[in-house]
C-alpha cells in the first residue's frame, strides 16, 4: 500500500514540478515570518499567527488536492496520516515525511520532516531557542485541511532542526470526528 501511495504522490508531482517556483515560494515564506516577527515581537504570537494562516491555507487546499489525487475516504485516522504523508506532503512540498511514534490508542502520532523546504536558506537568532516554530504554518495546513474531511486534529512542533534539534517533528492528535452540520429543521 505504501508503493500505491508513493507512486499516486511523484505522479501527480511530476506534472505540476514545472510550474512552481519553489524558491520563490520559499523566500516569500521567509519573508512572511520575519515580518510576523517584527510586527509582533513575540514569538508565541508569530506561531499562532502562522498556524492560523496555515489554517486558512489548508480549507481551500484540501479541495485541490482531492481532486487532484482522487484520494476517498480513509478507514482510520492511521491511513489518514500516512495518505497526508505520502500523498499530500509528496503533492505539494515534494517530501514524505516518515509517521511514527503511535500512542497505544492509536490517536497521536508524530511526522518526522527528514528534509523541509521552508527550512532552505534559513538560519535562526539564538534567542529564538524553542520559542518560535518557524514552520508553524505546516501545523495549520494539516488542522484546516483536516477540519474539511470532518476531522479535528491538534498538531504542534515539538522539536526542529532550526532550533538545533536532530530532527523535526509534528506532534498530531486526533480529538474527534466532527458531524456533518445537518439543516436546521426551522430554516
Ligand atoms: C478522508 O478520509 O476524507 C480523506 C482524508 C485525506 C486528508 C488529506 C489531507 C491532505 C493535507 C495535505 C497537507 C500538505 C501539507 C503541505
Amino acid at each position: 500500500m505504501a508503493k500505491q501511495y508513493k507512486t499516486l504522490g511523484e505522479d501527480i508531482w511530476k506534472n505540476r514540478v514545472e510550474t512552481i517556483n519553489a524558491e520563490l515560494f520559499i523566500f516569500t515564506y521567509g519573508s512572511i515570518v520575519a515580518q510576523l516577527v517584527k510586527d509582533f515581537e513575540d514569538y508565541e504570537q508569530v506561531n499562532k499567527q502562522l498556524e492560523k494562516m496555515g489554517y486558512n491555507i489548508g480549507v481551500r487546499l484540501i479541495e485541490d488536492f482531492l481532486s487532484r489525487s482522487g484520494w476517498g475516504r480513509c478507514t482510520d485516522f492511521k491511513e489518514t496520516m500516512e495518505v497526508i504523508s505520502k500523498i499530500g506532503f509528496k503533492m505539494f512540498l515534494n517530501i514524505a515525511p516518515t509517521v511514527t511514534n503511535w500512542s497505544t490508542d492509536s490517536k497521536v502520532c508524530s511526522l518526522i520532516l527528514d528534509e523541509n523546504p521552508l527550512n532552505d536558506f534559513v538560519e535562526l537568532p539564538l534567542d529564538t531557542q524553542h520559542k518560535l516554530w518557524y514552520s508553524n504554518i505546516l501545523c495549520g495546513v494539516l488542522r484546516g485541511a483536516l477540519e474539511m474531511v470532518q476531522m479535528q486534529i491538534e498538531a504542534n512542533f515539538i522539536s526542529c532542526v532550526l532550533q538545533g534539534d536532530d530532527i523535526s517533528e509534528i506532534r498530531v492528535q486526533f480529538i474527534r470526528h466532527l458531524q456533518e452540520e445537518l439543516p436546521n429543521a426551522d430554516d
